[in-house]
C-alpha cells in the first residue's frame, strides 16, 4: 500500500512539474515573437520582421516602415540582434 501512494504521489509531481516547466517554455516562446518589443504579436510589424530577416535583409531595408511606434526595439541591430537568438544553433 505504502508502495502504491509513493507512486502515486511521484506520478502526479512529475505531471505538475511537467506543465508547469511546459506553460513557462510556451510563454517564452510567445515572448519572443513579439520581435520589436512592443508586448504585442502582430503580423505586420513582428511577422514582418522576421520574414524580412529570414530572406536575408538587414539594416534600414529590414525595418522600414515595419516596427511599431511603441516599439522598446527600434533599431535594426537590436531587432537583428534579437532575431538572432531565436535562430537554431547549427
Ligand atoms: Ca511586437
Amino acid at each position: 500500500m505504502l508502495v502504491l501512494v509513493c507512486f502515486i504521489t511521484t506520478f502526479t509531481s512529475v505531471t505538475s512539474l511537467a506543465k508547469d516547466y511546459s506553460a513557462s517554455q510556451a510563454g517564452k516562446t510567445i515572448d519572443s515573437l513579439d520581435v520589436d518589443g512592443n508586448g504585442e504579436i502582430d503580423a505586420l510589424t513582428d511577422g514582418l520582421l522576421t520574414l524580412r530577416y529570414l530572406f536575408g535583409l538587414q539594416g534600414d531595408t529590414l525595418i522600414n516602415g515595419v516596427v511599431a511606434q511603441d516599439a522598446t526595439r527600434t533599431t535594426a541591430e537590436e531587432i537583428e540582434a534579437h532575431l538572432e537568438t531565436l535562430m537554431p544553433a547549427l
